[in-house]
């Protein structure tokens, strides 16, 4: 493989080398790949594209939505509903699934996405993202039914994101490590940049939302205080915190450098499990991070082993190096 492929040509060679990304999947991935760029063509105007601000509308979530999250799920949607490798997608941005219409040829794939992640950020020009996440729809119906996406994290056949910052960088596993490709603007592609990336088991940094400090449940309060204390403290070192309030920002640090991201449940919906979405976004997230040696769990188990049983389903989520959040899950056991 050449030092430095495209995108479209690192997938072409994988699907040669050991058949992990059938034919379908590849044309679903490099289209998923264009729709990135011209998201973050759209995002990088900024003001001069008319693209900033509120749209003046809620999402299913209840959320403002921004008038790129609308572009970016626009994009994704037409970009992916013709070429025929797909069922039908899941969106952050709309409450049911979209079902591929008849007048073009139906796939085998379920795509489901967060089009802009961290949105919130778009008006203060901080780094936001697309995150993805790829099933296989099951065999022996016909048509495409919610239940379809209600598969386990672990069934996914690719998952990943793109983050749209001082680079914007296409981050991929299909079941073999992490790849990072990085657009080329001058080249108008994704260029590989990184391969089997690996997550550090140690870390000194945590991140977390500390307003949120008093609502939280003991098991992270405990983990954090530790942190807090610092070589004076039982862990005995200092820690560094970092929050930029964009899943795909933190994440991407801590597969760059390491370190423990944690959304958690905390008493201010008690009802909800915890703020981030399961199946667009904790799945596919933990998935990478578990590609790249970390580890990813709701405190009590394995995210890719929660059954999901909604569309929009929320989780707990705690993920980044192996030894710290295995330390965060004892926590809640009682150890
Ligand atoms: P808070 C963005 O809205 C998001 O879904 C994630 O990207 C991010 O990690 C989290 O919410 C930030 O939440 O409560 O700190 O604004």
């Amino acid at each position: 493989m050449s030092k430095r492929p495209s995108f479209t040509r690192y997938l072409v060679e994988q699907q040669r080398v050991d058949g992990r990304i059938p034919p379908q999947l590849r044309l679903l991935l490099e289209v998923v790949g264009r729709a990135c760029k011209r998201i973050s063509f759209a995002v990088n105007k900024g003001e001069l594209g008319d693209v900033m601000g509120s749209a003046g509308s809620e999402n299913v979530q209840g959320e403002v939505q921004k008038k790129l999250d609308i572009i970016a799920n626009e994009v994704l949607i037409e970009a992916n509903e013709w070429g025929g490798h797909l069922a039908a997608m899941a969106s952050e941005e709309m409450e049911g699934i979209y079902v591929v219409p008849n007048r073009y040829p139906q796939g085998e794939y379920l795509l489901m996405f967060d089009p802009l992640d961290g949105s919130s950020n778009i008006d203060v020009n901080v780094s936001i993202g697309t995150i993805f996440s790829v099933l296989k729809k099951p065999e022996g119906h016909p048509g495409v039914h919610d239940e379809d996406f209600f598969q386990r994290g672990a069934e996914q056949v690719a998952a990943g994101y793109c983050i749209y910052g001082p680079q914007t960088t296409l981050v991929l596993t299909v079941g073999d490590g992490v790849a990072m490709f990085t657009l080329d603007r001058e080249q108008g592609s994704f260029v590989l940049v990184r391969e089997n990336i690996r997550i550090p088991e140690d870390t000194k940094e945590f991140a977390i939302n500390m307003s949120n400090m008093r609502h939280w449940d003991a098991p992270i309060k405990r983990y954090v205080d530790e942190c807090l204390a610092g070589e004076d403290g039982p862990r005995g070192k200092n820690f560094n915190m970092r929050w930029i309030a964009s899943m795909v920002a933190d994440v991407h640090r801590i597969l760059m450098r390491g370190g423990i991201f944690m959304y958690p449940w905390d008493q201010r919906e008690p009802n909800k499990p915890g703020k981030l979405r399961l199946l667009y976004e904790a799945n596919p997230m933990s998935w990478l991070i578990e590609q790249a040696g970390g580890a990813a769990t709701n405190g009590k188990q394995r995210i890719l082993d929660i059954k999901p049983t909604q569309l929009h389903e929320r989780v707990s989520v705690i993920l980044g190096s192996k030894n710290e959040v295995d330390r965060v899950t004892s926590y809640h056991s009682g150890i």
